[in-house]
């Protein structure tokens, strides 16, 4: 059965220009973009997203990185979505990830680290919400 992950192409990576590179090794991964917009996030919706890490020391510099310039997000849809996808963009420190994932090729810092991917399937459906109304989830709308 297909399911559903959260991506986010971040603002350092955006920034860099790496979109193009990042959505080519999404698409080469099989998975299907549903939709996709830049948006900035406020410190508001930040601050909504990154809840769970509200209470960690780096929440402070988090949510300035994600405020700090435009992002991507993109729901994407394949089977077993939320783990094939963290297998594609490798370990949150990009010193720890693999070679050929997205965050060893494009992420310059564990905070910098150039893509989000939701952790779960839960979470991934709450994530997914947090930027796409249902009806943009529609394929006519
Ligand atoms: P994940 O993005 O791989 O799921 P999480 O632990 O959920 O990693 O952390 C969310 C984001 O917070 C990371 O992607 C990274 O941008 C940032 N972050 C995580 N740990 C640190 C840290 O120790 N220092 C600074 N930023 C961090
Ligand atoms: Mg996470």
């Amino acid at each position: 059965m297909n399911n559903r992950t959260l991506a986010i192409i971040k603002p350092d990576a955006v920034s860099k220009n790496y979109i193009g590179q990042i959505v080519k090794m999404i698409n080469d991964g099989g998975f299907k973009i549903l939709r996709m917009k830049m948006v900035c996030m406020s410190k508001k919706s930040a601050e909504g997203f990154y809840e769970i890490h509200k209470e960690r020391p780096f929440f402070v510099e988090l949510i300035e990185f994600m405020t700090s310039g435009p992002c991507v997000p993109i729901p994407l849809e394949k089977e077993n979505a939320v783990e094939d996808y963290r297998k594609l963009i490798g370990a949150t420190n990009p010193a720890e990830a693999e070679e050929g994932t997205i965050r060893k090729l494009y992420a310059e810092s564990l905070s910098k680290n150039a893509v989000h991917g939701s952790d779960s399937d839960e979470n991934a459906v709450k994530e997914i919400a947090h930027f796409f109304s249902r009806d943009e989830l529609l394929n006519n709308k």
